[in-house]
């Protein structure tokens, strides 16, 4: 989403990034990432051609060679044994471009199987949900306006490191600058005292997991400096005397005693966000990807309700993209319409938790997952109980990935599709233009000629589903390529904006800043906001019996401005420079353990084990650890020669597939009970 300046040698070779200070969303901010294209364009791993495995050694195939067999192996295996046999996962960089993000859909329609799952449970998935429940569409996500509130409070985010998530910002410190500038303040509640504390106002610890019972006080606190501010939303609010006579009882001291958060400070800040004009509270990852991840993302948008900064300027509202995601012929969500065969976890949206993929392969019987096809993805690093999953994909009969590199998922496939540079590609963001803080569209052109023997994605997923529905006797209706179908939906969309005037704009274009726009886009049944939804009211039970405190360690993540999940740790301009797969611990934790920083310790978790490297770090909560994920390259087989040297654990060897955020069904990576001792 940022704009970048791409310069070229006299030989025509790429030399230099730079972030480009015409485009009017980022305006010259370059975060390493950016820097790094340089590294994978010209990384000697990333693969070019098909590859097929012919026992443990790989052999180049031809195009046409490599769509017949995908197309006849997995259509084999549906007509064998139904279309569920047949299982999809969809990693990240997926809804970061717009050949996978626009080509997929009618690929995953082809192949009708109920066996889909994706990075979304691992991520945002209670985002989704609640937004799903509350507002009816689960894209109708509103975004902390940051650039004009006056008092933003963070949980759980990174924004720092991160650059922002479903709150897309083009350089955020920039943005928390002028905040702090014009008086503002910035609060971050977190077990780390992370990048982003250290530029905001106040950072605060808080014990992990334990966001929920902070929320429920907070906004207890709210309720008693006045009546709620409702007069924006009419008559259409539903069910909020309801919720909030549910979240009366929790008792704000029990709340310190469980989050560490003294009872004053939870007042104090609750009276500040209340005095604030105006004033957001947004939370991310570590609020997300826990065992209450719901509940949070329920709680907050309650907090921005009652104090009316919910579709307000200042608060949070959704964006208005322009190609919408929300609206008629858009998927808003739908839940428990299936579940998964062997736990019975119910799908959302069309797919269900990742963290039941292994024992859909693993488990016998009718309607077992006997192939898997991954696009874009690395569950083997990313999802909970990687090692597991590593061994369930060793038994699949066939295995296809859509894939840049032969890394530690793709290295089970039979077959590796791999798509070419995306600097050879069309783009426009379809995804995060919805999530950013600014309305802007960007239609980017391909500055890189295509090679004759390469495949963009959009083109790979379009011959994966024609080869498929071939195989399954199938019409199969193909969409025009991107040149075509960006400047289409862009008409189509309604927004104003015509495909020409886009077109001309090279560098994109700032239609301005988000606008109250909630109301009117409702798609709940009863056309309102629904407060109480009965599954969230359900899990403050089960969130009052989670027992107190104990003197386990928690583990936690961490993201780091170098890194980008599990992918890009073959960029040399990246990983170099200090270590930062370690374990950070807090002195007075190493101590009690009788260990020394830059020690090898190591950490197991209810059976699961993992050694790293430990380091004592003053920015840790004490009783709380923190680990990167992503990490855990040196497996046999993976053809990553600067990654595989980092010798840094996975994360989610770790975390446990049964730890779920049980309403919408994510994972809970973070907040685990871990032991930590020397290794040896
Ligand atoms: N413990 C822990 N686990 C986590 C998280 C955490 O915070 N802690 N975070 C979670 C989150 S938020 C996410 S989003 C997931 C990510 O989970 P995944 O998406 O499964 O993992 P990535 O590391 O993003 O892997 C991306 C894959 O896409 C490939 N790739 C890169 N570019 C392209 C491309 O242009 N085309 C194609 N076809 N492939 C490409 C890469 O080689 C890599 O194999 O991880 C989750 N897992
Ligand atoms: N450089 C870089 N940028 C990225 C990514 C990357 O890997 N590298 N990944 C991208 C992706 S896929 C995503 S989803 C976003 C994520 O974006 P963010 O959510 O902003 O990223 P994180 O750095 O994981 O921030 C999560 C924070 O939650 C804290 N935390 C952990 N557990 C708890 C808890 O129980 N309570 C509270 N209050 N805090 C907790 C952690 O200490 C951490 O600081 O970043 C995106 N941007
Ligand atoms: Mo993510």
């Amino acid at each position: 989403m940022c704009g970048l300046e791409f310069q070229f040698d006299e030989a025509g070779r790429l030399a230099r990034i730079r972030g480009d200070a015409q485009d009017p969303f980022s305006r010259g901010h370059l975060c390493p990432k950016g820097n790094a294209i340089l590294d994978l364009e010209d990384d000697p791993d990333r693969l070019k051609r098909p590859l097929r495995r012919r026992g443990s050694a790989w052999e180049e195939i031809g195009w046409d060679e490599a769509f017949a067999l995908a197309g006849e192996r997995l259509g084999d295996l549906q007509s064998r044994h139904g279309a569920d046999a047949l299982g999809v996962y969809l990693g990240n960089p997926n809804v970061h471009h717009f050949g996978s993000a626009a080509y997929l859909p009618p690929l995953l329609r082809t192949l009708r199987t109920r066996n889909l799952f994706s990075a979304s449970s691992v991520d945002q998935w209670p985002h989704q949900f609640v937004c799903w429940l509350m507002y009816g569409h689960q894209l109708l996500l509103p975004i902390p306006d940051v650039d004009r509130t006056d008092f933003f409070l963070v949980l759980g985010a990174n924004p720092v490191a991160s650059n922002g998530s479903l709150f897309t910002t083009g350089g955020i410190a920039r943005r928390l600058e002028a905040l702090r500038a014009r008086g503002g303040r910035l609060v971050l509640l977190d077990p780390r005292r992370t990048e982003t504390a250290k530029v905001a106002d106040e950072h605060v610890f808080i014990r992990p997991g334990t966001d929920a019972w902070f929320l429920l006080g907070f906004l207890n606190e709210l309720r008693r400096l006045g009546p709620p501010r409702l007069a924006r939303y009419g008559d259409r609010l539903r069910g909020l005397d309801e919720a909030l006579a549910a979240i009366a009882p929790f008792e704000l001291e029990a709340i310190a005693a469980r989050t560490g958060v003294p009872a004053e400070v939870i007042r104090r800040l609750a009276a500040q966000f209340w005095a604030a004009p105006r004033a957001c509270i947004y939370g991310r990852i570590g609020v997300s990807t826990q065992k209450f991840g719901s509940l949070c993302q329920w709680l907050m948008q309650l907090i921005n309700l009652v104090a009316g900064q919910l579709d307000a300027e200042g608060g949070v509202l959704p964006n208005e993209p322009v190609i919408p995601v929300t609206g008629p012929g858009t998927p808003a969500g739908h839940h428990d319409k299936w579940r998964s065969r062997v736990r019975g976890l119910p799908e959302f949206a069309g797919e269900l938790p990742v963290a039941a993929l292994a024992e859909e392969i693993v488990t016998p019987g009718p309607g077992q997952i006997r192939g898997l096809l991954t696009v874009a993805g690395n569950p083997v690093l990313s999802t909970p109980d990687g090692s597991a999953l590593e061994r369930a994909l060793g038994s699949l009969e066939f295995m296809v990935s859509v894939d840049i590199y032969l890394n530690e998922t793709t290295r089970h496939a039979d077959l590796i599709l791999p798509p070419a540079s995306a600097l050879t590609q069309h783009h426009y963001d379809l995804v995060f233009s919805a999530f950013a803080v600014r309305r802007l569209a960007r239609w980017n052109r391909p500055i890189l000629p295509l090679p004759p023997d390469q495949r963009g994605d959009w083109e790979i997923l379009q011959r994966l589903g024609q080869a498929l529905a071939t195989a399954a006797g199938k019409p199969w209706q193909p969409l025009p390529p991107p040149e075509s179908l960006i400047p289409a939906l862009v008409a189509a969309g309604g927004s104003g904006l015509d495909a020409e005037t886009l077109a001309a704009a090279e560098h994109g274009l700032d239609l301005g800043p988000l606008r109250p726009s909630l109301l009117g886009r409702l798609q709940t049944a009863s056309g309102g906001i629904e407060c109480a939804p009965p599954l969230l009211l359900a899990d403050l039970q089960r969130l009052a019996q989670e027992p107190p405190p104990d003197g386990e360690l928690r583990l936690i993540g961490r993201r780091h401005v170098r890194s980008n999940n599990s992918w890009m740790h073959n960029a040399p301009r990246l990983v170099k420079g200090a270590p930062r797969h370690h374990l950070l611990m807090h002195p007075a934790d190493l101590a009690a353990r009788g260990l020394a920083s830059e020690e090898e310790v190591e950490v197991t978790c209810a059976g699961r084990r993992l050694v790293t490297t430990v380091q004592a770090s003053d920015d840790m909560m004490p009783g709380v650890v923190s680990l990167p994920h992503g990490f855990g390259h040196a497996r046999p087989g993976v053809r990553l020669q600067t990654a595989t040297q980092i010798p840094g654990a996975s994360y989610n060897d770790l975390s446990d597939p049964a730890a779920l955020d049980v309403p919408s069904g994510n994972a809970a990576l973070s907040g685990l009970a871990v032991q930590v001792r020397r290794a040896g």
